[in-house]
Order: C-alpha cells, then structure tokens, then sequence
C-alpha cells in the first residue's frame, strides 16, 4: 500500500459539501487532488478550490476540479498539503516542491490545515531537511549573505542547468541548519532579512496531520 495515498485518502475524507479548498503541492498531495476527484464523481460530492501551485491547478483542471479566483474566495475551509518534516509541535518545513510561498499563503488562509505525510517526514527536532527560503533575484548574493550568517549553508536551488525559478519569478535557497530547535525565532530572524520573500518554517500552523503507513493505516493527530 502507498503510505502517501493512504494518508491523502484519509485527509479527504474531511472535506464536506460546498466546501472551498486549498489544493497543496507535491507527490502526497497529488494523491489527495486524485481523491478528491473521484469523491465528485463517486459522490456527486460539490466543491470549488484555490491552488498552490501552477503544476496542482493543471491537474485540478485535467480532473474537473473547479478552480476559483482568489478575487470569489470568501473563507478557504481545509487545505490538504504535505510537507518534508513534520515535529512533535506540528510545526513544519515546506518548500521542497518550490511552492512554499503560495503554499503558506493559502494555509493561513484557510479555517484548517490537514497536514498529509507518511512516516518517514516524522522528526525530532525540524532542520535535517534544507530549509527552502525564497528569495527576490535582484542582489542575491548579498541576501544569501545574510542567510549564511545565520548559521545555515545555503544552496541556490538549481533545475537542470540553470537557477530554479519559482511560480512568482524568485529564486529558492536550500538553507542547511543540519537542526534547529527554535523554528519561531529563526523563522522570524529569517523574514527580518531585506530580498527574503518567505521561508519554509510553518510554525505551528498544522490543524491536523494524518501520518499514512506502509501497511495503509493512518494516525490523525
Ligand atoms: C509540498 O509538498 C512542499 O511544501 C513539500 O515540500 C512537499 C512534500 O513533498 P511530497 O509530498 O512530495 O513528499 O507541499
């Protein structure tokens, strides 16, 4: 059974009627838009949703997912999204898939936020994973400067052979804390840097993560 899959199905099942969803990014959350699908179709289920990234909002459309502009968005009930570590504090890091930005503005916009990973993104302490942080083009080198003063390693993302280009034009930088142990403090020391967009520190800010295992059973939490 796919881990992945299984705790996107479970996740899905939340979404009622009517609802306004957030659609997340990534390989569990492709699952997740993949059921969500089938449930119309199955159930006659009604939704409209609001997507995170270019690449969800294709497949939403290939599905018949009806996608709706930001402008027609009165709440968002649930966004369904993964991450790349989840803490005991439900405090994350995001931004694997580059869509971090879009992503967080979506989650805290929305009443609730289902976090939806398999096992192995269960951490400790967050920071083994690079931290994402997304970054204007203009004078980088000066604000990748700051970063590494920080204490991180910071790699400019590539895609192929030339910088990785985020849906809103920035470039992203995989920061290497190795750990951090206070995500509200540095997360806060990160958005205090001029040329930083957003960073891929979601502190505290999952309502619900639903673990999926290998043998297709799920934890909500
Ligand atoms: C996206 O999904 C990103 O924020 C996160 O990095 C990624 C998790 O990857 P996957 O679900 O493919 O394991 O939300």
């Amino acid at each position: 059974m796919n881990a992945k899959k299984a705790a996107a199905d479970k996740a899905v099942e939340l979404i009622q009627d009517g609802m306004t969803v957030g659609l997340g990014t990534g390989s569990t959350a492709y699952w997740a838009i993949h059921r969500i699908a089938e449930r119309m179709k199955e159930e006659g289920l009604q939704l409209q949703a609001v997507s995170s990234s270019k690449n969800s909002e294709q497949l939403a459309n290939q599905l018949g997912i009806p996608i709706i502009p930001f402008s027609a968005v009165e709440t968002i009930d649930i966004t369904i999204d993964g991450a790349d570590e989840v803490d005991g504090e439900s405090s994350l890091i995001k931004g694997g898939g580059g869509a971090l930005l879009r992503e967080k503005i979506i989650a805290s916009n929305s009443k609730e936020f289902v976090v939806i990973v398999d096992e192995s993104k269960l951490v400790e302490t967050l920071g083994k994973f690079p931290l994402p942080i997304e970054i204007v083009p203009f004078a980088a080198e000066l604000t990748i400067r700051r970063l590494e003063q920080l204490g991180c390693r910071p790699v400019v993302r590539m895609a192929d052979e030339s910088t990785f280009i985020t849906d809103n034009g920035n470039w992203i930088v995989d920061c290497h804390f190795d750990e951090i142990k206070r995500p509200g403090e540095l997360g806060e020391r990160i958005k205090t840097i001029p040329g930083v967009v957003e960073h891929g520190l979601f502190v505290q800010m999952a309502s619900t993560i639903v673990v999926g295992h290998l043998d297709g059973t799920t934890t909500v939490r």
